[in-house]
């Protein structure tokens, strides 16, 4: 038995019926007839919700075009001018905060606590950050022009909140820009895409082309990009570096991770472990920088696997429209399925926790012990509710272990100790280092990894920047005459 439905519940469901349930691309700021579409559906009830276009080359030939065309213009008119239109955009997604929560979870299946505090919070603050950079882009960086059309492909975890990660700052510099979306998750990006308009952003300057991985290729290879950036897996990262090599194109990349999650015995256990809930188990672990990875100090990690699994127990699995519930539904069967696969061949003790777990798409939160530091499951990103968990005795193993590693995107350290916390944060091999905390994110910060997590920050004036180039340098031949 659920709760009311949450506020924006109606409003998503009439948006979809508004299309009859069949959306084209975002071209040129306006949506093409649907074609040869597929199916995108609600994973915590497996019903179709909505039915999107398989966007093909001539597709995206068509929105690179476009973005072409518009992109002059959108650079003219001054970062001043593309502020106005930035803050525009942040305030209509804090307007219609409810309607893109609620489809946001319909569409992944988080928790709508999650999509309604966390995700479309910040993305109206990434706009609102990069609206102020804009503004003052001309009197900052005099000496940088924006790089073009940036393509823009991204994944199904956080839909809205990449789109903004990629948008904002490309917009901010003056470039325009086409977008592939997951195919598990294109809705709120469609309805980014309509409101822009209402926000005064100038038609071709944003253009949205949906479909599978074929349609991301197209976009990674379409000469007319300048630049990509992409979020998602490091088999595709390592796809799309392969197929941008000698083309000239700029490009950054954000891809997996194993991050580590590391407790002394001297951290306070009760703030650590909801340090730790929020880690792995915030949006299902489907996390690029999820503290998926526990290296907890031996003296203590008897009792801190105890107090763990009674945390475990009591949170709440279920329907991720219900406001009550912390783990919502994996955001695909297929995704389910390698979860699924990965546990059940792990030679580590299993426990799942005691929480009733709905029928369908959903995996109860896991903790696994007893693992070998080389062990696949502490090597391999799991994208899942699953805790993998080993133990250390002395700071310089902890340092060791978190490093044995082939990712390098978050570390977390848990002590009372600063000075450990300050010797041991850069000693871990990662983008981001947090201590006595996790997963906080910031527009000011840029966010990124090391090794095959990725390279390039997004995120301040730092990812400002990658969506710049400098300018031609024009020296006059000879002194101008007095
Ligand atoms: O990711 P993909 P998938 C990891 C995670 C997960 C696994 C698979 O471990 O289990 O990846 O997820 C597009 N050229 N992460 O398959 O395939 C694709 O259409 C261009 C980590 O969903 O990387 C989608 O829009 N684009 C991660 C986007 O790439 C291509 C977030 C990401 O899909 C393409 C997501 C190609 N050849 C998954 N093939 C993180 N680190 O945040 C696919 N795409």
């Amino acid at each position: 038995a659920y709760g009311p439905a949450p506020e924006g519940h109606a409003e998503a469901l009439a948006w979809i019926a508004a299309h009859q349930g069949r959306f084209g691309h975002w071209i040129g700021g306006a949506f093409t007839a649907p074609a040869a579409t597929f199916e995108t559906r609600n994973p915590a009830t497996g019903k179709v919700l909505a039915e999107v276009s398989q966007g093909s080359g001539e597709d995206v030939a068509a929105a690179v075009a476009t973005a072409r065309a518009a992109q002059g213009r959108w650079a003219r008119i001054g970062g001043a001018g593309r502020a106005r239109v930035l803050y525009a955009l942040a305030r209509l997604v804090q307007k219609h905060a409810r309607l893109f929560a609620v489809l946001e979870t319909m569409d992944n299946g988080k928790p709508i606590r999650e999509s309604r505090d966390i995700d479309i919070p910040l993305v109206a603050r990434h706009f609102y950050y990069h609206a102020g950079l804009a503004q003052l882009l001309d009197s900052e960086k005099p000496g940088f022009v924006p790089m073009g059309v940036c393509g823009a492909v991204i994944p199904w975890n956080f839909p809205l909140l990449m789109l903004a990660w990629k948008v904002a700052p490309a917009l901010a510099a003056g470039n325009t820009v086409v977008l592939k979306p997951a195919e598990y998750t294109p809705l709120t990006a469609l309805l980014f895409a309509e409101i822009s308009r209402e926000a005064g952003l100038p038609k071709g300057v944003l253009n949205i082309v949906t479909g599978d991985g074929d349609t991301g290729a197209a976009v990674v290879a379409h000469p007319g990009v300048d630049k990509i950036a992409f979020t998602g897996s490091t088999s595709v990262g390592r796809k799309i570096r392969t197929a941008t090599a000698g083309s000239g194109k700029a490009l950054t990349l954000e891809l997996g991770g194993k991050s580590p999650y590391i407790v002394f015995d001297d951290a306070d256990i009760d703030s650590a472990i909801e340090g730790l809930v929020d880690a792995i188990w915030f949006n299902g672990g489907q996390v690029c920088c999820a503290g998926s990875r526990l290296l907890v100090q031996e003296g203590i990690a008897e009792r801190f696997h105890a107090k763990l699994k009674r945390r475990m127990d009591g949170l709440r699995m279920g329907d991720p429209l219900d406001k009550c519930i912390d783990v919502g539904a994996i955001v695909d069967p297929v995704q389910l399925e390698t979860i699924k696969g990965l546990v059940a061949g792990t030679e580590g003790e299993v426990y799942h926790a005691a929480c009733a777990v709905p029928e369908g798409c959903f995996y109860p939160p896991t903790l696994i012990s007893g693992l070998h530091a080389a062990s696949k499951l502490m090597q391999e990103e799991i994208f899942g509710p699953v805790l993998v968990s080993t133990t250390f005795r002395t700071p310089g193993e902890a340092v060791d272990l978190a490093n044995n590693s082939r990712y390098g995107l978050a570390a977390s350290i848990w002590t009372e100790n600063v000075n450990l916390a300050l010797d041991m944060a850069p000693k871990v091999k990662a983008g981001v280092v947090w201590v006595n905390s996790t997963n906080l994110f910031d527009a000011a910060a840029g966010f990124g990894g090391v090794r095959e997590s990725g390279f390039g920050r997004e995120g301040g004036w730092e990812g400002l920047m990658a969506y710049l180039k400098p300018a031609a340098k024009v020296k006059p031949l000879a002194a101008p005459k007095p």
